[in-house]
């Protein structure tokens, strides 16, 4: 594809309530949306770092200056180009996976336009809808707990994930299994433990998890291993996993047994699919993350979870889950539990351009 520029905004979108993590709240997603200048149209992506490093390192302004000053100009300095050698054009420039993530997905998105070709075609997606799994925020208490989950499950849901902390692990579980019974039922520490707290998590393994996600620290592969010998609960890998590389050595080391994949966390769709093929080729069942993504990002998450080894439900919820209103004309819904994975050139959506105006709080754009 021929490269002209790319146009960065920084977005604010509201969210429909609250989300809390053991890392923090946020009431508005802020997010950056890139979209690729071509000689062919344009096309689209996302990058899905948060306003503050408190998930991973990366941040909106971090993401911003190095998309802006290294990635941006890197890939314009080639001109003609290929989606998949823009793995290799960016490998010099160390780390700002989201920020790599983003500035791909929107030259892929134009490049299968162009070409008239869907992105989940393209990925190797084996179904036209994937099952929807949500993730749920710490709430007030385990009671206000039991009420957002029975919304979700009303809704249709598949499969609940909640979020834990210390203090906020055991009795919020048990609340959710004693309110629902056998349901899919999933946790996510977002590495709020250390390996001392071992006696706790082990207290969770009579809930029958599905899977515990990132008890430990993103680099504490061998403390999940050790953690992982202590629980029956299946140890599932989700900020640790920066690359294909690193789920390897995961799964060598036995810190994982089920990872989850986020092409944002690492650094684009493609090594997205090389992680699920290693995956698949060991038989690690994987799922698909997400990182409250918009239209743009939710629409790629639905292509690539509809690879074959995604075999559980992964986080690919309505964008009704955290948004009134999209930035695409045609915003994933939940239909018999499941998200359509659209079928359309590149991502398959368009961009609405009045609601991309209304949520963008900065914006530049760069030119070879
Ligand atoms: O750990 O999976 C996570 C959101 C932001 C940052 C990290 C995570 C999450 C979620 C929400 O759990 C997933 C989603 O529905 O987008
Ligand atoms: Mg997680």
């Amino acid at each position: 594809i021929a490269l002209e520029g790319f146009e960065l905004r920084v977005l604010h979108l509201p969210l429909v309530s609250p989300f809390t993590t053991s890392f923090g709240t946020e009431t508005v997603r802020e997010v950056i949306v890139v979209r690729a200048l071509t000689a062919d149209g344009d096309g689209w992506g996302e990058i899905v770092t948060q306003r503050e490093p408190t998930y991973s390192s990366e941040y909106t302004q971090g993401a911003w200056d190095v998309a802006l000053r290294f990635l941006g100009p890197a890939l314009l300095d080639r001109g003609r180009l290929a989606p998949e050698e823009i793995p290799t054009v960016l490998e010099p420039l160390i780390g700002h996976r989201m920020a790599k993530a983003g500035l791909e997905l929107a030259v892929l998105d134009a490049a299968l336009r162009a070409e008239g070709r869907a992105l989940g075609e393209y990925l190797g997606a084996a179904r036209d809808r994937v099952p929807s799994g949500v993730s749920v925020g710490i709430q007030r208490d385990p009671a206000a707990l039991v009420d957002a989950v029975g919304g979700y499950l009303d809704e249709g849901y598949v499969r609940i994930k909640i979020k834990i902390k210390p203090g906020r692990d055991v009795a919020d579980t048990a609340a959710v299994r004693d309110a629902f019974g056998a349901i899919p039922l999933q946790v996510d520490a977002n590495s709020a433990y250390t390996l001392a707290d071992a006696a706790t998590l082990a207290e969770l393994d009579r809930f029958d998890l599905l899977l515990i996600e990132q008890p430990l620290q993103e680099d504490d592969l061998v403390d999940h291993a050790a953690l992982a010998r202590q629980l029956r609960t299946p140890v599932c890998l989700d900020e640790s996993i920066t690359s294909v590389k690193a789920a390897a050595d995961a799964l060598a080391l036995g810190s994982a047994s089920i990872v989850n994949i986020k092409a944002g966390r690492v650094g684009g769709y493609l090594e997205a699919v090389a992680i699920h093929d290693l995956c698949a080729a060991a038989g690690v069942p994987v799922w698909c993350g997400g990182m409250l993504e918009t239209g743009i990002g939710r629409a790629a998450n639905a292509a690539l979870a509809a690879l074959p080894g995604f075999t559980l439900p992964g986080d690919v919820s309505a964008s009704g889950r955290f948004y009134h209103r999209d930035i695409v004309t045609e915003p994933a819904v939940l239909e018999d539990g499941h998200v359509r994975v659209p079928t359309g050139h590149g991502l398959g959506v368009e961009i609405d351009p009045v609601a991309l105006e209304d949520f963008t709080v900065a914006r530049e754009t760069i030119r070879r």
